[in-house]
């Protein structure tokens, strides 16, 4: 009985250990991997709350990685022109992010944090914007496809 009890304290402690943020990495892409024109990779990614995200840009074209939807108490953010940024995602939900200066090409991305709280409001969104786009007008809606 004695050993039993040990365990369950061992177990306890281990259940209540902080959990230590990720950190996830978004290149932003004029030619992407794949051979697609100006792209976020990946376009799509889940994250748990608390954890941060950096944008990169690999190659320089301007790239500007901002956000243009975020969950309610999320600030928002704008990266300089051709500079990484490393953003904390600390509200659970869905973030859309565009390129500024490629978004109406179709360079966007999807941060999904925790449980999808605001997804509705998000797909209302992402479909203004991509009302908007030359090309890629499909780019949100596969990403946004992702979130599960
Ligand atoms: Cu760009």
């Amino acid at each position: 009985m004695k050993t039993l009890n040990l365990w369950s304290v061992v177990i306890l402690s281990c259940l209540s250990l902080p959990v230590l943020a990720a950190n996830h990495e978004v290149r932003m892409m004029t030619k992407g991997s794949d051979g697609q024109a100006l792209v976020f990779e990946p376009s799509y990614i889940k994250v748990a709350v608390g954890d941060s995200v950096t944008f990169n840009p690999m190659q320089k074209a301007g790239h500007t990685s901002y956000s243009v939807f975020e969950p309610v108490g999320a600030t928002p953010w704008q990266a300089k022109p051709d500079t990484p940024l490393t953003v904390k995602i600390d509200k659970e939900g869905v973030y859309l992010v565009e390129c500024f200066v490629h978004k109406t090409l179709g360079m966007v991305a999807v941060i999904q944090a925790g449980k999808p709280v605001n997804l509705e409001a998000a797909r209302q969104k992402a479909a203004e914007e991509s009302a908007h786009m030359m090309v890629g007008k499909d780019r949100f809606e596969k990403a946004l496809a992702q979130v599960k």
